[in-house]
């Protein structure tokens, strides 16, 4: 990115799994950068942390840490969001919130760039990051969408631990050597730190991401569905989701069944039109097994979709698998994207 300014810029959640890929993002899109503020609780206030070479010392995350800050990145829990983001907005800095908690506020733009953009426009200091699950779906589906309209959306998710955080990525690799080891251990985390009980991750699928809402889906899973409809300006679109944890490192994976409102449409207009589409990486060649993975998709800023079939019943639904590395566009990209979409429309002091 072109240093014609440089900014203030704040990482609340710095020490943590979203933090961590926050800063590695901002240096290596080059974010243009005059001071950095780390912040995090007590517990790691005083930890170094190296960026572009410089060490930095983290801060524990306080109103008044938000003087003179232009941009303030926010991954550090809902909680601290619905405290901290709108005293940050108050000393002038522009949030970009990762958490749950403003999403949907309908005086907060949620906001995936690739679909939605304009509305950043309509900002009153705090613009919401989408859930991660969400924010790879509608990379996929917009340009479906708008060019065919787009009636029902049934998604099942294969999620990375690491969308629950450090900590469970620690569970599921400790876990995992215990079984080969035929040792004993006890879940602590997964599928959800603070519901009531916990299950083994290592060589298991969980049916179970965030706690359970009292209509029989979870949490994560009416994400998906209040999220969708709102980037996509969409409240009529029929969304289902179902969530699930599998024993994968980074990397979201969904298979997505969608109903579009146009008859006659083939497989091949849809991938003519993904394979140009902003943000999408179609891989979808079944006869040399190429379609998209997380291991492949780790590290890469896209979203990569293929595995693309009509229904065998219904000419306007279509199948397709798509996967986007959940901690980059899924979280950290996705907030630094929105950060030089600001800077690219003039609207960061
Ligand atoms: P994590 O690895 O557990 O890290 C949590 C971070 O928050 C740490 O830096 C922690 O600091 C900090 N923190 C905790 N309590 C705090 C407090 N009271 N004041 C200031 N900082 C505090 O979790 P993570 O995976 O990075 O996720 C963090 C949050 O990001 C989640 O809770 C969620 O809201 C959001 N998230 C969003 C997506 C998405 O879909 N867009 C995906 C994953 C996460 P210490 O080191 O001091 O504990
Ligand atoms: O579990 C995942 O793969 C994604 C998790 C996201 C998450 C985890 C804890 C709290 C969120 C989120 O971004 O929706 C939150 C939250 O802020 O509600």
């Amino acid at each position: 990115m072109e240093n014609i300014k440089g900014y203030h810029v704040a990482v609340v959640g710095a020490t943590g799994a979203v933090g961590e890929k926050m800063l590695q993002t901002l240096e290596r899109r080059d974010f243009p950068i005059s001071k950095l503020t780390l912040l995090s609780s007590e517990r790691s206030a005083g930890k170094k942390i190296i960026f572009k070479g410089e060490e930095h010392t983290v801060q524990v995350a306080k109103p008044e840490s938000f003087e003179g800050v232009d941009v303030a990145l926010f991954s550090a829990g809902g909680s601290v969001s619905k405290v901290l983001a709108p005293e940050a907005a108050k000393r002038g800095a522009i949030v970009v919130d990762n958490t749950s908690a403003f999403r949907m506020d309908p005086e907060v733009p949620l906001v995936v760039p690739e679909v939605n953009e304009a509305d950043i426009h309509a900002h009153k200091g705090i613009i919401a990051n989408p859930n991660c699950s969400t924010i790879q779906m509608v990379v996929a589906l917009e340009p479906i969408r708008q060019a065919y309209g787009l009636k029902k959306v049934i998604v099942s998710t294969y999620q990375a631990v690491s969308g629950a955080g450090a900590s469970a990525i620690r569970e599921m690799k400790e876990q995992s050597q215990a079984v080969l080891n035929d040792e004993e251990f006890t879940p602590e985390i997964l599928p959800c730190g603070s519901d009531k009980k916990h299950y083994q991750i290592a060589f298991n699928a969980v049916p179970q991401i965030d706690k359970f809402t009292d209509n029989g889906y979870t949490f994560e899973e009416m994400k998906m569905i209040n999220e969708t409809k709102k980037i996509m300006h969409a409240p009529d679109l029929q969304v289902a989701a179902t969530c699930v944890r599998i024993p994968v490192e980074y990397g979201h994976s969904e298979s997505v069944y969608i109903e579009i409102d146009k008859e006659g449409v083939t497989v091949e207009d849809l991938k003519n039109l993904l394979s140009d589409a902003d943000g999408v990486i179609l891989e979808d060649k079944p006869e040399e097994q190429l379609y998209p993975m997380a291991v492949t998709a780790t590290g890469k800023l896209e979203t990569f979709v293929g595995r693309i079939r009509k229904d065998l019943d219904n000419d306007k639904g279509f199948h397709m698998w798509i996967v986007s590395d959940n901690l980059l566009k899924g979280a950290a990209w996705n907030s630094v994207q929105i950060a030089e979409r600001l800077v690219a429309l003039n609207l960061l002091k």
